[in-house]
């Protein structure tokens, strides 16, 4: 029998692809060195691969802007190399994920070449255009990658619609002809047998509500409002592509869903409603900014929030809907360096994290180096950083006259390309990644921190993350358990329990640099507590109702 709810059983690996292995020297990492690594995965144990965009594309934002969605990009390989990496994936048990980019293109795919032609070209519509002279864009909306979103073009004297980068034009949902489009290309996809789907910030596709209609410009009646994302047709959207392909195929589905509550994240993934699996949602990823700022304007951490906003979500999903869990994506800084300790407590804490993170209830997903303790890296000036959103930030902010020290600190601590620089895989030149130059520097602490040192020693992350994994297959509560806050009001330790029939997982983890102590849940017996998991070796005949912990120290154990 087809078990359709294998994705909740699942823990992902994401891939940067240029950053993961370069297999030909050119210093960027492709599908053959991909190929080459999929022993390394199957050995940690996951069961699903998400790959960051290889489709063709001019690079303005790393593949996440689109030139062609049915073919593989130059520098990455070929599709026979796409289709000999699933061959072997599928042959070792690892389903692929694509990543799938439709709130916009790039200005270089065929579609908007069309489109920007003329006024009346068929595929005028595909995109979103809007009169207005050309000092005064039509709305005041601001460009996630800074500056406006609606850039005046000469040809035809009209503005489009770029959420992102100009060089990445939003597509037009409302549409039709664009969604069957897209629907066509996610079943090409689908027939060549790739298993799911991440969808790149799939809850800003809907604008008609924001954006006043074309007529009303040309009449100048137009009134526009503030753009948000979640629009109500959001869910028409998902649920006219979940009737036209996924529910003709057996995928996973996760959406990236940018500033989305947990309300609305519950409406996407109920089951019953037939939109997706799960979201990719931020909130966790913005209590270390200063509110109602940017995600550069830094504030420390506090414990509380993270320990009320995480179980905010596992309490809001934990009947109708699903959680996805993560620390690290390609867009987010290095979580031992950011919510950790990466100096004397990188082990130590990277596994706390880890295990804090993945005995929750949700779908797991690792980011590459995660599972070896990749961390933040410092490079020296601007020049050395890629990332678009990085330099635009740059240039805006020493045009606001902000000083330099200040924007590197917020560059350092948050900029995209900590998570960018090359998988670490020993210590020889370049980490092992490329025999020739990297596109983006490796960190220099490739020396002491690689795969080939953490798959020789026993008591490293990867084991630990590796144990994570099996301990979710083996233990139906991990999947399953209803998960409860406990040890609410300490500052230092974040505690929970996982309850599934009469087995009880107590998960404790110190998140501070200084020893905690943990007072017992007197509603659970310790009596034949065993231990499942611990980053220091947990003695089991201590007295359990008051254990001190030391710093990061994490363990869970098992109770009946
Ligand atoms: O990211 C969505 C997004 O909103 C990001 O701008 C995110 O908030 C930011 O990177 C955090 O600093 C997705 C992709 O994950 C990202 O890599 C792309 O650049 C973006 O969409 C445009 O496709
Ligand atoms: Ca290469």
């Amino acid at each position: 029998m087809t078990d359709h709810n294998w994705w909740k059983k699942s823990v992902v690996y994401q891939i940067y692809p240029r950053s993961f292995m370069d297999s030909n020297g050119d210093g960027i990492g492709d599908l053959q060195g991909i190929r080459s690594k999929l022993d390394y995965l199957q050995k940690l144990g996951v069961d699903v691969v998400w790959l960051s965009p290889v489709y063709k594309s001019p690079n303005c934002d790393n593949g996440y802007d689109i030139s062609d969605y049915r073919d593989i990009m130059d520098e990455f390989g070929t599709m026979a190399d796409w289709e000999a990496l699933i061959s072997d994936m599928h042959h070792k048990g690892i389903k692929l994920v694509m990543d799938l980019v439709v709130n916009h293109s790039s200005d270089e795919h065929a579609w908007f070449i069309e489109s920007r032609k003329s006024k009346d070209n068929p595929k005028r519509d595909y995109y979103i255009w809007r009169p207005g002279d050309k000092d005064t864009p039509p709305t005041d909306w601001g460009a996630m990658f800074g500056g406006s979103t609606w850039k005046y073009d000469e040809l035809t004297g009209e503005y489009y619609l770029h959420m992102f980068a100009d060089k990445q034009p939003d597509l037009n949902w409302e549409n039709e002809q664009v969604r069957k489009e897209v629907y066509d290309m996610m079943a090409f996809w689908l027939d060549k047998g790739v298993d799911g789907f991440r969808m790149d910030v799939i809850n800003m596709i809907s604008k008609k509500e924001f954006l006043a209609p074309y007529e009303d410009f040309v009449n100048g009646t137009a009134v526009n409002k503030p753009y948000k994302p979640n629009s109500p047709r959001l869910h028409d959207f998902l649920q006219e592509m979940n009737r036209e392909v996924l529910s003709k195929y057996n995928t996973i589905t996760v959406g990236e869903c940018v500033d989305i509550n947990a309300e609305r994240a519950q409406l996407v993934t109920a089951e019953d409603r037939h939109e997706l699996n799960m979201v990719f949602q931020f909130e966790h990823m913005s209590l270390d900014q200063q509110p109602g700022k940017s995600k550069w304007d830094l504030k420390p951490l506090d414990l509380m929030d993270l320990k009320e906003n995480l179980s905010k979500w596992q309490y809001q999903l934990s009947e109708r809907g699903w959680n996805s869990l993560y620390w690290n994506n390609h867009d987010q800084p290095r979580i031992v360096s950011r919510f950790g300790h990466d100096g004397k407590y990188r082990v130590i804490s990277a596994k706390m994290l880890g295990t804090l993170l993945h005995m929750m209830k949700g779908t797991p997903y690792i980011y590459q180096g995660e599972e070896i303790g990749m961390t933040n890296i410092k490079f020296k000036t601007v020049n050395d950083y890629n990332d678009i959103e990085t330099i635009n930030m740059y240039n805006e902010r020493v045009g606001q006259g902000y000083n330099e020290p200040d924007i590197m600190a917020s560059i350092y601590a948050k900029s995209r390309d900590n998570a960018r620089t090359p998988m670490q895989w020993n210590g020889t030149d370049h980490a092992g990644f490329t025999t020739g130059t990297p596109w983006l520097k490796v960190n220099p602490n490739y020396e002491t921190i690689n795969a080939e040192q953490a798959l020789k020693d026993p008591d490293s992350i990867f084991y630990h993350y590796q144990k994570l994994i099996r301990l979710r297959k083996e233990l139906p509560v991990v999947v399953y358990g209803q998960y409860d806050l406990i040890a609410k009001e300490h500052p230092d330790i974040f505690a929970y329990t996982r309850t599934l029939e009469d087995t009880v997982l107590v998960v404790v983890n110190n998140f501070h640099d200084k020893e905690a102590v943990f007072e017992w849940p007197s509603h659970i017996s310790h009596d034949d507590a065993d231990c499942l998991i611990s980053n220091y070796p947990f003695d089991l005949k201590q007295d359990l109702s008051s254990i001190k912990l030391k710093p990061y120290e994490s363990f869970v154990l098992k109770c009946r």
